[in-house]
Order: C-alpha cells, then structure tokens, then sequence
C-alpha cells in the first residue's frame, strides 16, 4: 500500500512537472518575479484549459480527462485515484470544483516547492 501511494505521488509529481515544464521555455535559475508571474499565468491558463464545457471551473471529470489524456496507458482506478488527489489538493472549499483561483493558490504552491528544491 506504501509503495503504490509512492507510485502515486511520482506520477502526481510528474504531471505537476508537465505542466510547468510546458510553459517554462524562459525560465532560468535566476527568474524574476514578473517571469515567475507570467509562468504561473501560463500554468493557470493550461490547467483552465481542461474545463472542457466551459463553465469557468474544472470538475473531478474533467480532471480526469487531463490525467487520461497525459496517462492514456494507466488503468482507471489509477486515473480515478489520481484525480482525487489532484482535486484534494486544488479543490480549497471542497466544492467539487477547481475556480481559477484554486488552481493559482495550488499552482504557486507546487512551483514553489519545485523551485525550491533547486535554490538550497
Ligand atoms: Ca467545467
Ligand atoms: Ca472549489
């Protein structure tokens, strides 16, 4: 069971990474803030992009899709647990829903964390 949350995580992580390494063409060690900004808006627009009817938030189906679309290999109980960690994380006010907003307060956390492993 450990190992499999393990599992988890990595392919969380990695997604995480996709999405940021995506839009991180002008990134270097050295950002600056307005860099940073204009990526974490690059991120946030790409993970909007996965609100397929367009009703300005991103449902625990339509997370699945993203993470069926960049894992097309993975069983569904994977893609399954996988959105609910994603939704977990993202989705503040337990609504159901990512707003914009989640996913910025989510997507600052995780580049946060991603770049920090870096300036130690
Ligand atoms: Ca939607
Ligand atoms: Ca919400």
């Amino acid at each position: 069971m450990f190992k499999f949350a393990r599992v988890n995580n990595v392919v969380f992580t990695v997604i995480i990474c996709n999405i940021v390494v995506l839009t991180s063409a002008f990134a270097d060690d050295n950002a600056n803030n307005s860099i940073k900004n204009r990526k974490l808006d690059n991120n946030i627009n790409e993970f909007m992009k996965n609100d397929a009817n367009h009703d300005g938030l991103v449902s625990l189906e339509e997370v699945r899709a993203m993470i069926k679309k960049q894992n097309p290999a993975s069983p569904d109980f994977m893609i399954n647990l996988l959105a609910d960690k994603v939704m977990n994380s993202f989705d503040a006010d337990k609504n159901g829903f990512i707003s914009k907003v989640e996913a910025a307060i989510a997507l600052s956390k995780e580049m946060n964390n991603l770049s920090c492993t870096k300036c130690k």
